[in-house]
């Protein structure tokens, strides 16, 4: 393991302000983690990935997905690059997905065996197969700092019973991704520079929207051993109070010295209170893709209260403003709602780029005001 990870703080209601500390550097958490599905934020250059968001500290650590690298431009090349960090020159801390859940996304491209998954790509239709053995090596080649188990994510709603079957299958898969990452770690293309450090395997709680499974996934996944715990099988389209409620009910049964991370949420006032919960991290695409179909989070300066604001509309058509009065990003200090409008109206890759690059900082500043709070205890 080559993963410290630091408690400073903790508040009443379980909430926890550390320091992870990674091959790449260190995350202060709880962190929001940008996602880079192919190697790119989406419209969002590295320099002002590193610079955006409160005081111009920018993202601490971006998500890369196993899938769409496999897929083009093919691990083996990323990996004569000299990894991830290097191709794509991020030199701070990286995480990639396993590859589960996007296959499974794949609705009637798949077939699952308890080998592993067979699926056709989305890119031409080719056949590929997928074993947890497989999709480790890949993340292996690709070299992020954290690396994920390969999980079944099972489709919603399911039965229990089904969810169950699922979940021991989630659960095989784990087991055998930590016995072939236990036995390849030494292999990632920077091991030899960053002085024996290795990448850092996290285990995927499943058990769907059942709190008996999700306790049993918990337990069968601390008694496998990982040096942080991902919380999956949520945010699939159950409503939101039943998001909440799984995810307390597995913290409860994941060890509170280590990090964890709810994967694929959400909208800044639940990052804000799953982080409020003891979450340490959390990642999903929203910001980049609201921003590119021009839906904007701003604060209400009266309220306090996170709105949307859909750019197009006509009554920001001669708004001289920018999009959040409070925000301090690079966009809000120089560009008017009236500019934005129009750039989105007129289609310009433009607007993709300064809408991503505001969401993003809403989204970094929002962490960054939920670890003030927990440096106070509150
Ligand atoms: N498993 C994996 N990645 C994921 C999920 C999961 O369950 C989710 C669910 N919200 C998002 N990303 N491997
Ligand atoms: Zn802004």
């Amino acid at each position: 393991m080559s993963l410290t990870f630091n408690i400073q703080n903790t508040t009443p209601e379980g909430g926890r302000r550390a320091t992870l500390n990674l091959p790449h550097g260190p995350v202060e958490t709880p962190v929001f983690m940008p996602v880079g599905t192919v190697a790119s934020v989406k419209a969002v250059p590295q320099d002002i990935l590193e610079t955006n968001g409160a005081q111009g500290k920018g993202a601490q650590i971006i998500l890369a997905n196993t899938y769409h690298l496999y897929l083009r431009p093919g691990h083996e090349l990323v990996r004569r690059m000299g990894g991830v960090h290097k191709f794509m020159s991020w030199n701070r801390p990286m995480l990639t997905d396993s590859g589960g859940f996007q296959v499974f996304s794949l609705k009637g491209l798949r077939k699952i065996t308890p080998e592993g998954v067979e699926f056709r790509s989305h890119l031409d239709g080719s056949k590929h197969f997928f074993s947890p053995e497989h999709s480790i090596s890949v993340q292996i080649a690709l070299g992020a700092d954290i690396i994920m188990a390969f999980d079944e994510c099972v489709e919603t709603p399911a039965t229990w019973e089904r969810t169950r079957e699922s979940m021991g299958l989630t659960h095989a898969w784990a087991a055998r991704s930590k016995d072939y990452f236990e036995a390849h770690k030494h292999e990632v293309p920077w091991h030899e520079a960053k002085s024996g450090a290795t990448q850092n395997l996290f285990g995927i709680v499943q058990g769907g929207m059942y709190a008996d499974l999700r306790r049993e996934s918990a337990e069968r996944l601390v008694e496998i051993g990982f040096p942080g715990y991902a919380i999956g099988g949520l945010a699939v389209g159950e409503p939101r109070e039943v998001t909440r409620e799984m995810i307390a009910r597995t913290l409860e049964h994941l060890p509170a010295d280590k990090p964890r991370y709810v994967m694929g949420v959400g909208y800044p006032d639940e990052i804000e209170e799953y982080a409020r919960m003891g979450v340490d991290m959390m990642d999903c695409v929203l910001p980049t893709r609201a921003g590119r179909h021009g839906l904007l989070f701003a604060r209400n300066p009266e309220t306090g209260l996170i709105e949307r604001m859909n750019i197009k509309k006509k009554e920001y058509a001669e708004d001289q403003g920018p999009i959040d009065p409070a925000c301090t990003c690079q966009v809000c200090a120089r560009y008017t709602r009236a500019y934005l409008r129009h750039l989105y109206s007129a289609q310009e890759p433009l607007s993709a780029v300064l809408n991503s690059i505001h969401n993003l900082a809403f989204y970094l500043d929002t962490m960054d005001r939920v670890r003030a709070a927990c440096n106070s205890g509150n």
